[in-house]
């Protein structure tokens, strides 16, 4: 695993994998995605054993690194350092972020945050970026918050130096106003993974969350 300083993290589109919602398979959706463009891939499955995931990581890992791509490993240390993907996302109610960052020291570490609080804690705890969510409503993860709105990702832009990925029904149609409410980087899930054309779809987002960061 390359150090992070080595080299910088392109945080325009995060595309994360979900075998729930894809039309195809997770390994052809990432090549996919890599080819529209993205330069952040998490790897998020939720209905598979261990065994599975580190074989499917393992090739992710492959695909990864000879496109010059990050991987991150959802909610798993152990697979990411198995199979010597770049970091590891957490939720707020996964392993600790001291425990993680102990185990992982050089690992890209990223947590989920839907309060400032949960901010706070993330940037003394070490974090290398915040996941704010969910900015609007979506059907894709259960058990979440209430939306924060654009107003909330304008606050928790104001409230950290970290960067800020914005999650949670994010579409082609309100994209524009996400990045432009203060969001470094985007994740789609639906909108991408679900779609017939995941090259396609994420080539949008890339575009759009360009033109948006270079109109601010
Ligand atoms: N974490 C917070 S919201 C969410 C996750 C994984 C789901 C986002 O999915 P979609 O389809 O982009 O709304």
């Amino acid at each position: 695993m390359s150090s992070k300083s080595d080299n910088e993290i392109n945080w325009n589109f995060y595309f994360i994998t979900d075998s729930n919602l894809t039309k195809q398979d997770c390994m052809k959706d990432v090549h996919d995605a890599i080819m529209g463009g993205a330069r952040v891939i998490q790897y998020r499955e939720k209905n598979r054993s261990k065994t599975e995931m580190m074989a499917e990581a393992r090739i992710l890992i492959n695909m990864c690194k000879k496109a010059g791509v990050h991987l991150l490993i959802n909610n798993s240390v152990e697979i990411a350092l198995d199979v010597d993907a770049d970091g590891v996302h957490l939720g707020q109610s996964d392993m600790p972020l001291e425990e993680a960052r102990r185990i992982f020291p050089n690992g890209i570490i990223g947590i989920s945050c839907s309060t400032l609080a949960d901010v706070s804690e993330a940037e003394e705890k070490g974090a290398d970026y915040i996941a704010v969510s969910p900015v609007f409503f979506t059907k894709t993860k259960a058990d979440i918050g209430q939306p924060l709105g654009l107003a909330g990702i304008t606050e928790f832009r104001k409230a950290t130096d970290l960067p800020v990925i914005a999650i949670g029904g994010i579409n082609l149609d309100n994209l524009e106003s996400v990045v432009k409410a203060g969001a470094d980087s985007v994740c789609a899930i639906s909108a991408t993974v679900a779609t017939d054309d995941i090259e396609a779809s994420v080539k949008k987002f890339e575009d759009i969350i360009e033109k948006a960061k270079g109109e601010k």
